[in-house]
């Protein structure tokens, strides 16, 4: 009886198992940046870039570790998915042991293409930003350790504020995240589903996403555009994203 009791768990779970594998397979083409990046001459299809963006074979280059960049990727097609999963492969890289910075952001939101003032794009923007911090420009009694992984959410009213790292207006706690000068591949998830926003790493080489923080209640509109930015201050690393994969999470029908 106990050994037919763990087949049913068994088989149950490996259902379970296959049905999450499953909906990995409907990763959205138009939505995603994979090897070989590049289509016809030096663009990429479905992809535009801003400032100091370059492309090379292995890696879209967002900032070089130089001072004082900033560097873009947008998706040029509107995301109307309802439930989504973004699987963002990264590299920040750069010579400082101590001092480095200043991060890069995802963006889900209304206006792409726009530089500015936040990891290299508009501030007071309308939409989500998850914010991949890794300068710590803040030493008061709300200073946490960096690397430090917060999302926000604007309606084009706020700012986002450096000199705090942006505690004040964070959509819940951040978590702190060791991912600079890794020999192994690092990963960022940013997960949608049912009005829910929780993201995770992949940055210990186990490919397994580690919660970092989930959200309830975040309600974002559809038909905004996807986009990644980084940018370098007086400190700098390079910023280098390897892929973008974004798969569509609802239930087929
Ligand atoms: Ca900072």
């Amino acid at each position: 009886m106990g050994l037919l009791r763990s087949a049913l768990l068994i088989s149950f779970f490996s259902f379970i198992y296959t049905e999450e594998w499953n909906t990995h397979e409907y990763m959205i083409r138009e939505h995603s940046l994979v090897k070989p990046y590049q289509g016809l001459g030096t663009s990429i299809p479905y992809w535009d870039f801003l400032g100091s963006t370059i492309v090379t074979n292995n890696y879209i280059r967002l900032t070089a570790d130089v001072q004082s960049l900033r560097g873009a990727i947008w998706n040029k097609v509107q995301c109307y998915l309802r439930n989504w999963e973004m699987h963002i492969q990264f590299k920040v890289h750069g010579h400082g042991k101590d001092l480095f910075g200043d991060g890069f952001a995802f963006w889900y939101v209304k206006e792409p293409m726009q530089e500015g003032d936040v990891f290299g794009s508009k501030d007071f923007f309308t939409g989500l930003a998850v914010i991949m911090d890794t300068y710590s420009n803040h030493n008061g009694p709300h200073n946490h350790g960096h690397p430090y992984i917060s999302a926000m959410i604007n309606n084009g009213t706020l700012h986002y504020d450096h000199d705090r790292d942006g505690t004040h207006t964070q959509l819940s706690s951040g978590c702190v995240s060791k991912f600079r000068n890794l020999e192994h591949d690092t990963y960022v998830s940013i997960k949608y589903v049912h009005d829910t926003l929780t993201v995770s790493t992949d940055i210990d080489n186990r490919q397994i996403f580690k919660e970092c923080f989930t959200v309830a209640g975040v309600k974002l509109p559809l038909g905004y555009f996807l986009g990644v930015s980084a940018a370098t201050g007086d400190l700098s690393d390079a910023h280098d994203i390897i892929s973008l994969k974004m798969y569509d999470l609802s239930t087929p029908r």
